[in-house]
């Protein structure tokens, strides 16, 4: 006999508790996608995305096709197994629908533990399920075609059904993001673009195809690089005059697969390492990147002690090897069990074994190649001797001006700063301003209890085509640096930073814009990890203040045209507008209250959205060559120099 009863029991408490989960993921999307903003809504895509990626990685198919359609939907179509369809019996439903509705349930796409490339949790196909207004799954597996379909946030609307026989094998999938999620539903072909990119860099052999039927003509491109890790080197130095080639390796370290390619550029001094496990990226470094480091000191420095470079107690550091290196590092750890991410954003790898195995395999490796590339290696070797120099001497510099030093962490620091008062350091907030008078009032409208002032005189320092040496002698950046308190360089540590968010507060004019760009240089140069933690900022001083003529004391703000247009409805007949020309225009409670405090500005946060955009473009447009800079400007009319960097956030 069936108990109905307890039949209908079991189905409600399962189906109650999958909408649970669904509805879950709707009420707090940030947990699982990281924020409801454009770097969110692109994560549906990535999750679609590494599914199929991770059938081809494990050699099942080697195509996959991305489209974005005119409706507005995605389709990710693979060529893979094809998602089991089997019945689960404990669950009482298909395999694929219990992977796309339960999050820890269904399979190995949806039992990720690790990070996905934003740092988060890797939640699979049941969080895009969950944000999309339909999701719609065709099958070709074991010579079926079936098909599925879910709408509203994950609810069934077409249960697995058979609809057809094939030999063919992979599965299609499309869904259509839900606009009541999403701050915006427009996909970005850039986005989308140098994301396939960086996932063909990684996944030698594997072919990605990206189109865009939303215009016309539809835009196609293909990823595959054969050389993989190498033409990713090749791409983020493009615009560099090298030292050598770009070497490269590709082999096995132990039961650890690990992929390096490095160059050394010959004009430019920053240090930019790439790492990834198990195609994650790492953006806080870990046992792989230490290991490599070591092992990379090891190898420079015993070719150098063999040459009769330098002695043997003049050992070069680290820093002075990496000045101008550009590296990726790839591992592949096979034991998932051994997997660990670490650290608040899950961007740093704790693997132990990673580090004496890289370690060995670079310092092993590297060296062979330093004596069979001996001209090439001498060159090397007499660069870091000479970045070795400019330290000591900026060393040097920096210990002559510290003699006249008050006790206290903020007393010593630059007399200009209005240090805040809290010790909450997390909760802290640097404003860096442009000009002393904007200063003056920012520091009287500010909350001191959280919040710092620096004003900024003139224009920063390009430091993109200085050295560090330079940079250093820079009265302005020697105060950042000290103000923020963290380090510099390969010694900065975000961790020791005395500020949550570093807000840059500038005119909303070119030359405002100029400043950003030249401090954002910085801080990508030196203070990079501050950067990919999300703690720097832009302040976005409104435009315009529109007011009635009558009774000026009656007025709204506006930040852009949309914002005039609604303000004048808003105070009627009789209106005026101020147009706010730059910050000192403004009273201190007006800068306060419009750009400011907590509860009611608007912040920009700065992101690097992509490894080789950013650095192109820092390179590119902040370089030293003219003629690079002009062809690639000219080859980039459509350049918007914000949407590589930034984001928006929170007001
Ligand atoms: C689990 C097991 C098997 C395939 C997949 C998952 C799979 C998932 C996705 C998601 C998108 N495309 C996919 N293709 C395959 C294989 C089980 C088997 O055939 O033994």
């Amino acid at each position: 006999m069936v108990d109905f009863e307890k039949a209908e029991a079991e189905y409600t408490g399962k189906d109650i508790e999958v909408l649970s989960e669904l509805e879950g993921i709707r009420k707090r999307p940030g947990v699982y996608i990281g924020s409801t903003n454009s770097t969110g809504l692109h994560h549906l895509i990535w999750e679609i995305v590494d599914n199929g990626v991770d059938e081809a990685v494990n050699g099942y198919g080697d195509k996959i096709y991305v489209t974005l359609e005119k409706d507005g939907s995605v389709e990710v179509r693979d060529e893979g197994r094809g998602i089991p369809c089997d019945m689960n019996e404990k669950a009482g439903m298909p395999a694929v629908q219990l992977a796309y509705t339960r999050l820890h349930a269904g399979g190995k796409f949806n039992n990720k533990v690790y990070a996905s490339a934003a740092g988060l949790h890797g939640m699979g196909a049941t969080v895009t399920n969950a944000l999309s207004e339909w999701v719609d799954i065709t099958i070709c597996r074991e010579g079926l075609i079936r098909h599925i379909r879910f709408h509203d946030g994950g609810k069934l609307e077409t249960p697995l059904e058979t609809i057809g026989t094939t030999n063919k094998h992979g599965t299609t999938v499309r869904f259509k993001p839900d606009k009541r999620i999403f701050q915006s539903v427009d996909f970005k072909w850039e986005t989308v673009y140098n994301h396939l990119q960086e996932e063909a860099f990684l996944l030698k052999g594997v072919r990605l195809f990206l189109k865009d039927e939303r215009v016309k003509p539809a835009l196609s491109h293909e990823f595959y690089y054969e050389n993989g890790l190498r033409e990713y080197v090749g791409t983020l130095t493009s615009t560099k005059r090298l030292i050598g080639d770009i070497i490269y390796f590709d082999g096995k370290s132990g039961d650890m697969g690990i992929e390096i390619a490095m160059a050394w550029s010959a004009s430019d001094y920053g240090e930019n390492i790439l790492s990834y496990a198990n195609s994650v990226r790492t953006h806080d470094g870990g046992t792989h990147e230490t290991g490599f480091k070591i092992g990379l000191n090891k190898a420079i420095n015993d070719f150098a002690q063999e040459a009769g470079l330098i002695k043997e107690n003049q050992k070069l550091e680290g820093e002075d090897i990496r000045e101008g290196l550009t590296a990726v590092l790839s591992v592949k750890i096979t034991d998932e069990d051994k997997l660990q991410f670490e650290g608040q954003t899950k961007g740093k790898l704790g693997t132990p074994d990673a580090l004496p195995l890289t370690n060995a395999y670079v310092s092993q490796n590297l060296l062979y190649y330093l004596r069979e590339h001996k001209e090439f290696a001498v060159d090397l070797i007499k660069k870091c001797l000479s970045a070795r120099e400019a330290r000591a001497a900026a060393r040097r510099a920096k210990e002559a001006s510290r003699g006249n030093k008050k006790k206290g962490p903020e007393m010593i620091i630059s007399d200009k700063l209005a240090p805040a008062q809290s010790k909450d350091y997390d909760n802290n907030e640097l404003f860096i301003v442009e000009g002393d008078s904007a200063g003056g009032t920012a520091k009287t409208g500010r909350d001191r209890l959280h919040q710092a002032i620096l004003p900024l005189r003139g224009k920063p320092l390009n430091t993109e085509n200085v050295t560090t040496e330079k940079m250093f002698a820079n009265a302005e950046f020697a105060t950042l640096i000290q103000t923020i308190g963290a380090g510099v360089g390969a010694s900065f540590d975000p961790n020791n930073a005395r500020y949550g968010k570093i807000i840059i507060m500038t005119d909303a004019d070119t030359d405002g814009a100029h400043i950003q760009t030249l401090l954002l240089t910085f801080f990508y140069k030196y203070m990079k990890p501050l950067i990919t933690r999300g703690m720097v900022y832009i302040a976005q001083p409104p435009l315009y203040r529109v007011y009635k003529k009558s009774n000026p004391s009656v007025f709204v703000y506006a930040w852009n045209d949309a914002d005039l247009e609604e303000a004048r409805r808003k105070i009627g007949p009789g209106y005026g507008i101020k147009r706010y020309k730059g910050l000192g225009e403004m009273n201190a409670h007006d800068l306060a209250e419009t750009t400011m405090e907590k509860k009611t500005r608007v912040l920009l946060q700065v992101k690097i959205e992509d490894p080789v955009v950013v650095d192109k473009k820092i390179s590119v447009l902040m370089g030293s060559d003219s003629l690079v800079r002009r062809e690639w400007i000219e080859e980039n009319v459509v350049f918007n120099e914000r949407d590589a960097f930034m984001d928006e956030v929170d007001r």
